[in-house]
């Protein structure tokens, strides 16, 4: 075993978007793409600094062999030890909890989420800090100034190691364990929610479906809910974590879960749906006939906060990112708390859960989380759901209408054109921009606007400045359009339109969405030229 230095030139467009590093297999399978980028995390962290490293996956395509090449990168920058999940496979929460609960100095998860798998679909790659979170953008701008200039990396000529198999191995000066990463994260999941009474509702003959959508977070589930909590065998279902998610798109929204819906509004339907996506820190929450919003589930979380016992002294502040409904905002002025708003990605949460500002955090995007861990969480936010439902003992639908009853309801939905001419996207929000000024005032088809502009965050605990976050029309009676473009994509750009709009008086909760939606749709239209610019008729996909 020696270590090499190997020659190489930069690739261009390494730089991460709103979770890491993600592009199709293809690009990550050219020599040295992979390693350009490993190499760039290495000297962002400094040498010799990061001593314990936990490194997994989602279990996608190219996977495997990702994990060995960082491992024999990390023997070669001086690791001393790496905490690898069996088979290479560990959930994104649970990278996060492994990080926490070994002290370890970061981690490195392989994962494109929510995006498809195979061998024509995407991979992705990133850094997580000591605190277990996605790394803040100053480091992700350092590692991608890096990938700017290099002209070599270092690697082991090592062969490959067994990680099928628990147990400790070697590469060079560094121990590689592999672990059971499903032990430390049940056992923080014991800690947090009441199992004595999720155990009895199950007992009762509560009737639950799980759908991992073939990907990383069955494993999980099917110990902590079928095994632990005693839910009956075929629970989880789509459960083996597969290369291609079974051909599937595993991002846990109504429509590529449309099986999960379909099974949660017939007439034997269980009392309880829930998917996660990918890497499992996503998750949605279904009742018998009615798909919540997770804009609604982080409300409705915060609102009850202190019936799971990991909880129980109360929250000290909740945080969303800026596109995510108002929802949770009514809850925490009620609470007398802070709701702090942040961009779109989870990075910006960490340091607000750091300092113990934020207790809970949400994204619209079907991600919920708490300070137990530095990521969301897609597990933690069901057994959450089952903690409410075996105190409360009322069925899904009926709290969410308590909550629309004491709260308002806002109406929400996301509107995504994927794939669209970057340029003309580009040219769109460029356009857009540009009228903000004169918009606050206007009144667009019967909509007052009492605010217009780009969203930008000031991090009031490390005092950074994040701007073009997304562009905001905020109307006087505090209906929302939000657009801006996804940094999570691999082919062209999609354009993600938001609308919200609240409702008080709860005689009028029972509109459909997107009729309810229907008059924001069109000023968004109007004011942007979304489809007439990006020559699309209607949305890819509506959520
Ligand atoms: C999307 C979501 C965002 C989420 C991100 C990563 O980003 O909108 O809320 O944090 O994916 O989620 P974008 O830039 O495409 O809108 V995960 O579960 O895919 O890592
Ligand atoms: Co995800």
């Amino acid at each position: 075993m020696t270590i090499q230095t190997v020659a190489t030139t930069p690739f261009a467009g390494q730089r991460p978007g709103t979770s890491g590093l993600r592009k199709k297999v293809t690009e990550f399978q050219q020599p040295g793409y992979l390693e350009n980028f490993v190499e760039s995390i290495f000297l962002t962290l400094g040498a010799g600094k990061c001593r314990h490293l936990v490194v997994g996956g989602d279990g996608r395509y190219f996977n495997r062999e990702a994990i060995q090449t960082i491992l024999r990168m990390a023997a070669a920058h001086g690791v001393e030890r790496v905490l690898v999940g069996r088979g290479g496979i560990m959930s994104t929460p649970a990278v996060s909890c492994v990080i926490r609960k070994h002290a370890c100095y970061g981690g490195i998860v392989l994962s494109a989420s929510h995006n498809p798998g195979g061998i024509d679909g995407d991979f992705g790659i990133k850094y997580n800090t000591e605190n277990g979170g996605p790394a803040p953008e100053k480091i992700t701008d350092a590692i991608y100034e890096h990938t700017k200039t290099l002209s070599e990396y270092h690697i082991s000529d090592a062969a490959p190691v067994d990680l099928d198999q628990l147990g400790t191995t070697r590469i060079e000066n560094m121990t590689i364990e592999v672990i059971d990463p499903v032990l430390d994260y049940a056992e923080l999941m014991k800690r947090l929610f009441d199992f004595d009474a999720i155990r009895a509702l199950f007992a009762s003959g509560f009737r639950m479906r799980f759908d991992a959508m073939h990907a990383v977070s069955g494993p999980y589930a099917k110990a902590v809910l079928e095994g632990i909590l005693g839910a009956p065998a075929g629970t989880v279902v789509n459960g083996e974590p597969q290369e291609d998610f079974g051909g599937g798109h595993p991002d846990p929204n109504p429509v590529n879960a449309a099986e999960l819906i379909a099974a949660m509004a017939g007439p034997d339907a269980p009392d309880f749906g829930a998917a996660s996506d990918g890497d499992g820190d996503r998750n949605m929450i279904v009742g018998r006939g009615i798909a919540v919003t997770p804009s609604d589930s982080l409300a409705i979380i915060a609102a009850n906060a202190t019936v799971a016992p990991g909880y129980k002294g109360g929250i000290t502040g909740i945080a969303r990112s800026m596109p995510t409904s108002t929802a949770a905002d009514r809850v925490a002025q009620a609470l007398g708390i802070s709701c702090f708003e942040t961009p779109t990605g989870w990075k910006y949460f960490g340091n607000l859960m750091d300092a113990n500002l934020a207790t809970l955090c949400g994204e619209e995007s079907y991600g919920t989380g708490s300070f137990h861990i530095r990521e969301k969480d897609g597990l933690w936010a069901v057994l959450f759901w089952l903690n409410l439902l075996a105190v409360r003992k009322l069925s899904v639908e009926q709290i969410v209408r308590e909550h629309w009853a004491r709260f308002g309801r806002n109406y929400y939905s996301r509107h995504d054109y994927e794939a669209v001419d970057a340029t003309a996207a580009n040219a769109m929000m460029d356009a857009l921009r540009e009228r903000l000024p004169e918009l606050a005032g206007q009144t667009l088809d019967g909509h007052h606007v009492s605010q217009a502009d780009d969203f930008a965050y000031n991090d009031p605990v490390d005092g950074s400045t994040s701007t073009r976050q997304g562009i905001r029309i905020v109307m006087s009676d505090g209906s929302r359009i939000v657009l801006r473009l996804s940094g999570t994509g691999t082919e062209g750009a999609t354009v993600r339109l938001y609308l919200e709009r609240y409702e008080a008086d709860s005689t009028r909760h029972d509109l459909d969405t997107q009729e309810a939606l229907s008059g924001l749709a069109q000023v968004a239209e109007n004011v942007s030229g979304l489809r007439r610019r990006t020559g699309r008729s209607e949305p890819t996909v509506v959520t």
